[in-house]
């Protein structure tokens, strides 16, 4: 029978946390835990006000991800319409160059600019086990980048240049003193 449920927030693991370098496993049982745990991910990215996570970051190294984006007009609310949930991705194309000011939820308050292929296709599996394709370029390109970065335990501030790297410790290590007073 249906049961309703209560979602719930998940803690999201954050920088230095080895656990996010963790190269996240094939999901191979699409069932009805795999369903609360996606549920559970989408409530844990909106609280949190974020526009994609990676199963990792919520301490489940499963090739899951997902990204919802704001839309295009003037109120940019998030529409669980547009959610995306993205499983067991497979780069299929990519073309060009392109950078955005990338940030991530598990390295909160830091946003810097990230070099990644302007256009790319992959393939992927939904909920259901269902197989999928989906080419992106702008925004939603780079969201699926970073994600797909998540499942093989990479961070976005891996991709700066040394120099910019350098300014993120300094920034980050200042961040968590004043969190831990
Ligand atoms: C990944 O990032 C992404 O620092 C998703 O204090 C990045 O949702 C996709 C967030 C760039 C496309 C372009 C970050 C929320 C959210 C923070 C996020 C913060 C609160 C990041
Ligand atoms: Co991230």
């Amino acid at each position: 029978a249906f049961l309703p449920r209560i979602n719930m927030m998940l803690p999201i693991v954050t920088y230095p946390d080895k656990r996010l370098k963790l190269i996240s496993k094939p999901v191979t049982a699409f069932n009805e835990e795999l369903h609360t745990f996606l549920d559970d991910m989408y409530e844990t990215m909106i609280k949190t006000n974020g526009i994609g996570l990676a199963a990792i970051q919520v301490d489940r190294p499963i090739q899951v991800l997902i990204i919802n984006l704001p839309n295009d007009d003037e109120e940019g609310l998030q529409d669980k319409a547009n959610l995306l949930e993205i499983i067991n991705p497979e780069l299929t194309y990519s073309e060009g160059t392109t950078s955005y000011q990338e940030g991530c939820l598990s390295v909160p308050k830091f946003y810097e600019d990230v070099e990644r292929f302007e256009k790319i296709a992959i393939t992927y599996q939904d909920r259901h086990g269902n197989a999928c394709s989906l080419e992106a370029d702008e925004l939603l390109s780079i969201a699926v980048q970073h994600e797909m970065d998540h499942l093989q335990g990479r961070l976005f501030i891996e991709k700066l240049s040394y120099s910019r790297r350098k300014k993120f410790e300094k920034e980050y290590k200042k961040l968590l003193k004043e969190k831990k007073r």
